[in-house]
Formats: C-alpha cells, structure tokens, sequence
C-alpha cells in the first residue's frame, strides 16, 4: 500500500487531492502538510503536518517518520504572484522542489510535480501546442516550471527517481479558491454570477487558455502515479487539458444556466500579458496514449457542477 505525503495540502488542487488520495489508499495512508496550519479541518481528519517545504530536515524527517514512498508536491507562487516577486518565486517554486527531490533521491520516494502551460512562452506554438517544443516563458513562474520538469527529469535520469509531472492548464473548482493565478477569472465569475449575477473579467474576449475542471485534474494527477511505468515515453509534464475556452464562452455556458448573468470587462494589463504569452490549446495525445489520460468534463458540464454546488454553497 502506497505512504503518501502531500506537500501544500491547503491549496487549490491540495484541498481536493488529499481527501481523494485518502478514500483511494486510505486514510492514516496519506499525510497532509501545510505551512498554514489553518486550514479546512477534512485536511486534519487524517495524519497532518505542518510542513514549510523549505525546511528541509523537517521534511526528511516527516517522510521517515510516517515511511513515506509517494510525494505529490503542490508547493508553488503563481504566474500572477510571482511576477510581484520573483526572488520569493524562485526560491519557493524551486526551493521546495529540490528539498523534494533530494528527500526522495535518499528514501526512495516517487515525487509528482506539476508543471503548467505557463512552461510555455510567445515562441511557443500556440496551437495544438505540441508534447514537445520550444520552452522559453516570459514569467519566472514559467521559469520555475521548466527549471522544474527538467530538475525533475535529470533526478529521474541520474538518480533512478521515479519521478512524473502534468503540464496543468488553468484549473477550475469550488472548494479551495486559487490565488495569484492568471486563469483565476474562470473561477471566480461563477461566483459572482451566483452572488451578484455579473463579472468584470480582466482577460479580454478572445483570450484562449486550456482549461479543466478540477476532477479531472485529480484523476489525472492520481492516473499518471498508477500509471505502467513501462510505457510512459514521457514523464515530467505531460500535456494534459480538457477545453479551450476564451472569456466569452465561459459567460455564454454560465448564461444558459442563469440567463440574467452579465459580463464587462476592465483588462489587467500583467495578467493579459502573461495569457498571451501561453498556448491558446494543447495537445495531449501523449498522455492519452501513454497512460490512458480521458477528461469527463467540457465545459456546460463543469458548469452545471459548479452551478449547481457553488448555489447550495453561497446561497443556502
Ligand atoms: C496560474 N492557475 O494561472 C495557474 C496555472 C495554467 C495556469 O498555472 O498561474
């Protein structure tokens, strides 16, 4: 049975993947950690840690402590933060990446990381963007994920690490807000459509960014751990997305579901820029044909979800 530690559990993706990690392997097999110690108490129904990933003996001992053999490192700034500051960026982004990898070169660990399409830049194609291609962002978020797949893949090569990783595309859910990320808009307008029933969206119409809805993202982050290792030509960032979608589709999908929804816009300069510079979608036929990578949701589905959960949520 699998010992797995999840590092930055409190976050956006951490708050949906523990508790999924958890009913898969169980409970006392999966260890939440935090730097915040505050947070959604379902985290502290297992085995929890406060954990700064920059700490690195105290990292070391967690994972001997609790014979840990899995890590999913979810310790990031995003694009929209970093770009406030690189050097906290930097260190944190990689910091914690590399006291993670080092951890897991000397216990045996596997470790999961996620990438993102901010590992893409302007010279990237934009289109289709191929599982393979030219890497040079224009943010130190992106920086950091591409120093990341590589760190990831140099411990896989010249350590044994079993080391994988996703190149995630904006991520929507209703559980854990995100923060500091370019494609928040798309998680925050069905919150204003419940509320307030309108969104001033600071992307402009036309803007075109992958997307997927968070189970999906869990699936995939858990599909591509359980994945043959045999069989993957890939490891760290595989493409993986769901929709494509650019500020007007996502109001129009909200529309159907609540016709009086409204929406304008006032552009954040940064964040328009770092948009344009990532693809506007994805291929990700490499990780559907070396680990069986299949989404469930488009995008009026996700939205009926989020509808239907975030009403009973905001409204009740
Ligand atoms: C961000 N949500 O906007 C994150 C993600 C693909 C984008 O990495 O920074």
């Amino acid at each position: 049975m699998k010992r797995i530690l999840v590092v930055g559990s409190a976050g956006q993706i951490g708050a949906e993947l523990t508790p999924a990690l958890r009913k898969i392997y169980g409970e006392s097999n999966v260890v939440a950690s935090d730097i915040n110690s505050n947070c959604n108490p379902v985290l502290k129904q297992g085995p929890f840690e406060v954990l700064d990933a920059l700490d690195d003996k105290h990292l070391h001992t967690i994972v001997q402590t609790h014979k840990i053999d899995t890590i999913f490192n979810l310790v990031a700034l995003l694009s929209a933060k970093g770009e406030k500051d690189p050097q906290l960026s930097i260190k944190v982004n990689l910091g914690a990446l590399n006291n993670i990898l080092e951890v897991a070169r000397q216990e045996h660990c596997a470790v999961f990381t996620p990438s993102s399409i901010g590992a893409f830049g302007p010279g990237t194609p934009a289109d289709n963007t191929p599982q393979d291609t030219i890497q040079r962002p224009n943010t130190i978020y992106g920086v950091t994920k591409v120093a990341g797949e590589l760190l990831c893949d140099y411990y896989f090569k010249r350590f044994g690490v079993d080391t994988r990783g996703l190149r995630f595309p904006g991520i929507i859910s209703n559980v854990q807000l995100p923060g500091g990320g370019t494609t928040d808009y798309a998680v925050e307008i069905y919150y204003e459509a419940i509320k307030n029933k309108k969104y001033t969206c600071y992307l402009k119409e036309g803007t075109f960014l992958d997307m997927m809805y968070m189970p999906d993202a869990i699936n995939a982050a858990i599909g591509v751990m359980e994945a043959d290792p045999s069989k993957l030509l890939h490891r760290n960032a595989f493409n993986v997305t769901a929709m494509s979608f650019d500020p007007e589709m996502l109001s129009d999908s909200i529309k159907k579901l609540i016709p009086d929804f409204s929406m304008d816009y006032s552009i954040d300069p940064v964040k328009q820029s770092i948009a344009d510079s990532w693809p506007n979608s994805m291929d990700d036929s490499s990780a559907r044909n070396e680990w069986g990578w299949n989404p469930e949701y488009n995008l009026d589905k996700m939205s009926a979800d989020m509808i239907d959960i975030l009403s009973k949520k905001l409204l009740s």
